[in-house]
C-alpha cells in the first residue's frame, strides 16, 4: 500500500466534453442501467477505500426527488492540496479529467470493477447538479459543480478532526430524461456489497420510502451462503459452513460454500465486488476444485460404492457456494458483462480452493460422511435416470420397440396422433377395458395397487419403481429433465380409476409422478382423467349413466312423472361393469366425458405448492383435492 502519496502521482489524460458527447461510450446507456451506473461508479469509489482498509462505513442516501443521491464515507478524503502540473486542487483534477485518479501507477492499490476510479469525473460530467465535500488535514472543504465544470474554486468552510468524502449529485435530465433510481435495485446492489466485504457496514437512507436500513456482515460470504438457504428454504446437510480466503500474488480468492437437502445447484460470484450472474473463469475455477476436493476425498476414503462413478454434476448437487474474486485487471464479458474471462485465474483458483475443501473435509468427518452419502445418491439418481431414457429412446410408434412392458395391451395405429392410453387400476378393470376398448387406436396399461408418492420418494426410488418405469416405457418418454414428447407413442394419456375415494387417490399420485417427472406431457395438454359412471338409472326403457349423486337426482328430477318405473345401480368399481357397457360410458370416444389436467396459466408458482402441500405426507387432504377439482366438471386445474 503506498502511504507516500503525492500530488505527483496523479496522472492527466484527458478532457471531459468527450463523455457529454458520446455518454453510452462510458456508461454503456443513457437508459435505467445508465442512470445507475453512475450511481454504481461513485459507490465503487466508496468501496475501494473500504476495501484497502481506510473507511468503516458509508452511507447511500436517495433524496425525496427519487433522482439525486448523496454518498459519503469515512475514509481518508479525496486530497485537496495544488497538483504540480495542473496547478489547481487535485480534488478538481480527479474530478473533471478523464482517467485521473492515483490508483493507476500502484500495483497494490485494490479496485473495485467499474471504470477504475475514472468514474468519478464521468458521473461529474453526466449531472446537472455535483457537489463534493472532503474532511481532511483538520479541514473541511466543498466544491459544486454542473455539468462537470466547476462553480467555483475548491473552499475550506470550516475545520474538522475527522476525515471522508461525501458526494452529492443529480444526473442530467437533459442526458437521462425524466427517470428515476429504483430503490430496490440499489438496495440489493448494497446488500451485495456489504456480504462481499465483511465487517462493512453501509446505510441505506430511502428517503422515497422513508426507511433506513443498514447492511453489515461480520460473517462475510458465509453470512451470504445462510441467507440464500433460507431464501430458498432449504437445509444444509453438514453442521458449518466451509469458509476459506487466499490471499496470492496473482490475487485473492474468497469462498463460502455447503451442502443441502436440495437437489439444486445455487451459487453468486462476484469479481472485484462487481456480481458476475453469468459466472465466468473465477466460478467454474471453484467449482472444479470442489468437485476435485470432494472426489479425492470420497475415493481415498472408500466411499465410492463399485457400481456408481460421481460425475461432476453429481458432487453439485444440491451445493451453495458464493465466490468474490479480487484481481488486477478484471475483464467483464458478454452482453451484459456479467460474466469473468480471465483466464488466467483457473490454475491457481482451482487449488486454493481444493487444497482449502480437502482440509475442511479432513477436519470435518461427519459432514464428509453426510455429503459423501448426498453425492453417491445424486449418482445414482442420474444413473438410474439415464437407464431410463436409454430404455425409451429407440424410436416412436413405428418402431421397432424392445422395451414396451408385458402389460401393455396395445393398438394397432402407428399413429400417436390418433393413439390413446389408457392407465388402469386393478387387473380386473384392466381385463374389462382390453375387451371393450376400440382396439385400434385404444392401449390398456392395468396397473397394480398402489402408486409410488413421488413427492415424498426420492428420484432414484422413482426411477427404479417397476410401474412408474412401465408407463414411461410404454409412453416413449423418459423420466425428469430429459422428458421429451419427440418419441410420444400416444397422444392422449388418459387415467383411469374407480371413482371412489381410492379411485381419486390412485389418480392424484399419477397426477403428482406426471407432474414432477414428466411434466412436458402436462404442458403440452396429453393427460386426461376419465369419468366412469358411479350410476346407472333405468326409467321405462331408457337407460341414463350418471357421474355422481347430484346427476343421478337431476335425471330423477325431470322424469318424476314416470317414477314407478325406476331402478338405479351403483358400480363398485370398473371390474365389475360389462366390456360393452365400459366401452358406451368411459372409452367411447363419442359419448364418454373427460378432464384435461392442466396447469393453470399464471399459477405454476401456486401448482408448484398445491403439489407439494396435497403429496406431502399428510394423507388426509390429497383426495380432497382431486374431487373439489374434479366436481368443477370442465377443466381439471392440477
Ligand atoms: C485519490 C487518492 C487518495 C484517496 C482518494 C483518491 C479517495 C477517493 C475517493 C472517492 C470517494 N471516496 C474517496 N476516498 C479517497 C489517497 C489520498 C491519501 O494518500 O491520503
Amino acid at each position: 500500500m503506498s502511504e507516500s502519496y503525492s500530488a505527483k502521482d496523479i496522472e492527466i489524460l484527458e478532457g471531459l466534453e468527450a463523455v457529454r458527447l458520446r455518454p453510452g461510450m462510458y456508461i454503456g446507456s443513457t437508459g435505467k442501467t445508465g442512470l445507475h451506473h453512475l450511481l454504481w461508479e461513485i459507490l465503487d469509489n466508496s468501496v475501494d477505500e473500504a476495501m484497502n482498509g481506510y473507511a468503516r462505513t458509508i452511507r447511500v442516501t436517495l433524496h425525496e426527488d427519487g433522482c439525486s443521491l448523496t454518498v459519503a464515507d469515512d475514509g481518508r478524503g479525496i486530497p485537496v492540496d495544488i497538483h504540480p502540473q495542473a496547478k489547481e486542487s487535485v480534488l478538481q483534477v480527479i474530478l473533471t479529467k478523464l482517467h485521473a485518479g492515483g490508483k493507476f501507477n500502484n500495483n497494490n492499490y485494490k479496485t473495485s470493477g467499474g471504470l477504475h476510479g475514472v468514474g468519478s469525473s464521468v458521473v461529474n460530467a453526466l449531472s446537472s447538479d455535483f457537489r463534493v465535500h472532503v474532511e481532511r488535514d483538520g479541514g473541511v472543504y466543498e466544491q459544486r459543480y454542473s455539468k462537470g465544470e466547476p462553480l467555483s474554486r475548491v473552499k475550506r468552510v470550516g475545520s474538522s478532526r475527522i476525515s471522508g468524502t461525501t458526494i452529492f449529485f443529480r444526473p442530467d435530465a437533459e442526458i437521462f430524461g425524466d427517470i428515476h433510481f429504483d430503490s430496490d435495485l440499489i438496495r440489493e446492489r448494497l446488500e451485495i456489497k456489504a456480504y462481499i466485504l465483511k465487517g462493512l457496514e453501509i446505510v441505506y437512507d430511502d428517503r422515497v420510502a422513508q426507511t433506513k436500513e443498514t447492511f453489515r456482515f461480520d460473517g462475510g460470504l458465509s453470512d451470504l451462503v445462510t441467507h440464500m438457504l433460507a431464501q430458498n428454504q432449504v437445509n444444509m446437510i453438514q453442521s458449518e459452513i466451509c469458509t476459506l480466503k487466499r490471499d496470492e500474488s496473482q490475487g485473492s480468492v474468497d469462498v463460502a460454500l455447503c451442502w443441502t437437502d436440495s437437489n439444486r445447484e445455487q451459487v453468486q460470484s462476484f469479481a472485484n465486488a462487481i456480481p458476475t450472474p453469468d459466472g465466468g473463469t473465477h466460478e467454474a475455477a471453484m467449482r472444479e476444485g470442489i468437485v476435485r476436493a470432494a472426489r479425492d476425498y470420497m475415493e481415498s476414503h472408500d466411499l465410492i460404492p463399485r457400481n456408481v462413478s460421481i460425475m461432476p454434476d453429481d458432487v453439485r448437487s444440491g451445493l451453495y457456494s458464493a465466490i468474490s474474486l479480487f484481481i488486477a485487471n478484471p475483464q467483464f464479458q458478454g452482453q451484459t458483462k456479467g460474466r469473468l474471462g480471465n483466464v488466467e485465474v483457473r490454475n491457481w483458483v482451482v487449488n486454493a480452493v481444493k487444497s482449502e475443501v480437502s482440509t475442511f473435509f479432513a477436519t470435518h468427518a461427519k459432514a464428509g460422511q453426510e455429503i459423501a452419502k448426498k453425492i453417491v445418491l445424486a449418482a445414482r439418481a442420474r444413473q438410474a435416470s439415464r437407464d431410463a431414457a436409454e430404455n425409451v429412446l429407440q424410436g416412436g410408434k413405428n418402431a421397432k420397440r424392445i422395451n414396451l412392458p408385458a402389460k401393455l395391451a396395445e393398438c394397432s395405429s402407428h399413429n400417436p396422433k390418433e393413439c390413446e392410453l389408457f392407465i388402469v387400476e386393478g387387473d380386473s378393470a384392466g381385463g374389462s377395458a382390453k375387451q371393450g376398448r376400440d382396439r385400434r387406436i385404444q392401449a390398456i396399461l392395468p396397473l397394480r395397487g398402489k402408486v409410488l408418492n413421488a413427492e415424498t420418494a426420492g428420484s432414484n426410488k422413482v426411477f427404479q419403481n417397476r410401474e412408474l418405469c412401465d408407463i414411461a416405457n410404454a409412453l416413449g418418454c423418459a423420466l425428469g429433465k430429459d422428458c421429451t414428447l419427440d418419441h410420444l407413442r400416444y397422444h392422449k394419456v388418459i387415467l383411469l380409476a374407480d371413482a371412489d375415494s381410492d379411485g381419486h387417490h390412485i389418480s392424484t399420485l399419477l397426477l403428482t409422478f406426471f407432474y414432477r417427472h414428466m411434466r412436458p406431457l402436462i404442458e403440452a395438454g396429453c393427460v386426461y382423467i376419465g369419468q366412469p359412471p358411479l350410476y346407472r338409472v333405468d326409467i321405462g326403457k331408457k337407460t341414463y349413466w350418471v357421474l355422481d349423486e347430484k346427476e343421478r337426482d337431476a335425471v330423477l328430477r325431470k322424469n318424476h312423472k314416470k317414477i314407478e318405473d325406476v331402478q338405479i345401480s351403483r358400480f363398485k368399481g370398473l371390474g365389475e361393469m360389462m366390456p360393452a357397457t365400459l366401452f358406451e360410458t368411459t372409452l367411447n370416444p363419442a359419448t364418454r366425458r373427460l378432464l384435461r389436467v392442466e396447469i393453470a396459466s399464471g399459477e405454476e408458482d401456486e401448482t408448484e405448492n398445491v403439489v407439494s402441500e396435497l403429496m406431502g405426507r399428510d394423507a388426509e387432504p390429497r383426495f380432497k383435492f382431486i374431487m373439489a377439482h374434479a366436481q368443477e366438471a370442465q377443466d381439471l386445474d392440477l
